[in-house]
């Protein structure tokens, strides 16, 4: 992880519940990246999340809030809002949208595999998702966004809608922000088809692991994840074409903190059963602690919203200040 970081901004949509792709992907690090950066903002970005059809939107806003506050977001060193309580994000969205070009957009390969075939019936929200990500961003003048490999285009989008405002308004006002790309965790697949990320929103309930998994759901979705016959080989070329196993075995690595190739010295040649074994011990041993404390944050709702207020307050002294310069160079009127 880099030193002398200025500021750091990242989101997460509240569309389900967390899942261990989510922790090992991005809020582990964000919790990392707290006692480094200077500025900490996350920011729950339910704007986002209705780009797709949500039906419980405001109880998992508010669950996803005691979910990062158990995972160790401390909103005494992060700033911990969501994305529709503060305006000026769909503000700048507008302004940006004007900036950032269509045929930008259309090269944008998330929004190619979220509509699949569905495309003309897609939202026009979901094809501009990335411009409202990029008023996330810049609002705070975030000099580095933490991104897993699924977001690395987006953020690339960014820089771009960021150096075009600058130079057609003759102007420095947006920092153009640095990607983090994070060492470990970077994409956990579904343990159904390694193909696919994990995912809130996936149809199976067993092909992710989430955070208020028990113990007898963690062991029962590791044991019934897709592996395949042949043993843990020790060095990685053996994991090529094995696609589940290089999944669960790049799970492991994250939970150890290690790289796959030194986890792989250590259980090259254990058998599956025996390597998932010990798989879900480490998962339980990591995993419980957290549910059990999101459970009790969950039944003070007072308290969370008390939070959130507090960050969205904080949140929009940053961005009203970046706003009201963006709003001079374009030219609006002052009333
Ligand atoms: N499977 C994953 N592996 C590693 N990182 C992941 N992230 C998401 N899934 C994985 C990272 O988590 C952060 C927050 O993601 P998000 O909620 O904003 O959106 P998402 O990437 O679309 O996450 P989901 O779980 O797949 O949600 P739905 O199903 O609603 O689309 C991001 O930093 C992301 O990289």
């Amino acid at each position: 992880m880099q030193k002398s970081i200025e500021a750091i901004f990242s989101g997460i949509q509240p569309s389900g519940k967390l899942h261990l792709g989510n922790y090992l992907g991005a809020i582990q690090n964000w919790v990392k990246l707290q006692n480094i950066a200077k500025q900490n903002i996350y920011c729950i970005v339910d704007c986002h999340a209705i780009t797709v059809p949500q039906t419980q939107l405001q109880k998992n806003t508010l669950h996803l809030a005691a979910e990062l506050i158990a995972c160790g977001i401390e909103p005494q060193k992060s700033i911990l809002f969501v994305q529709s309580d503060n305006s000026h994000h769909t503000e700048l969205n507008w302004i940006l949208s004007c900036t950032a070009l269509i045929g930008w957009l259309a090269r944008m390969t998330q929004f190619k595999e979220k509509a699949s075939r569905e495309r003309e019936n897609a939202s026009v929200g979901l094809y501009a998702y990335p411009t409202l990500m990029a008023a996330d961003i810049l609002l705070y003048k975030a000099t580095h966004v933490p991104v897993g490999e699924d977001q690395k285009q987006h953020l690339e989008l960014t820089r771009n809608i960021a150096q075009r405002f600058n130079n057609i308004y003759d102007s420095n006002i947006f920092t153009i922000p640095e990607p983090l790309i994070l060492e470990v965790g970077a994409r956990v697949m579904s343990l159904r088809d390694a193909t696919a990320k994990m995912s809130k929103s996936a149809k199976s309930e067993m092909s992710m692991i989430n955070l208020t998994d028990s113990s007898e759901q963690i062991a029962i979705k590791i044991r019934k994840s897709k592996t395949d016959a042949d043993a843990i080989p020790s060095e990685t070329q053996g994991l090529e074409n094995r696609l589940e196993a290089k999944n669960l075995i790049g799970i492991y690595a994250s939970l150890q903190n290690c790289s796959l190739q030194s986890a792989l010295q250590k259980i090259g040649g254990y058998s599956f059963a025996k390597f998932k074994g010990e798989l879900t011990e480490m998962l339980i041993d990591k995993i419980i602690p957290i549910g059990n404390e999101i459970n009790k944050l969950k039944e003070d709702e007072n308290h969370l919203r008390g939070i959130l207020a507090h960050g969205a307050e904080q949140a929009k002294k940053i961005s009203k200040t970046t706003l009201r310069t963006v709003r001079e160079a374009v030219g609006f009127y002052a009333p």
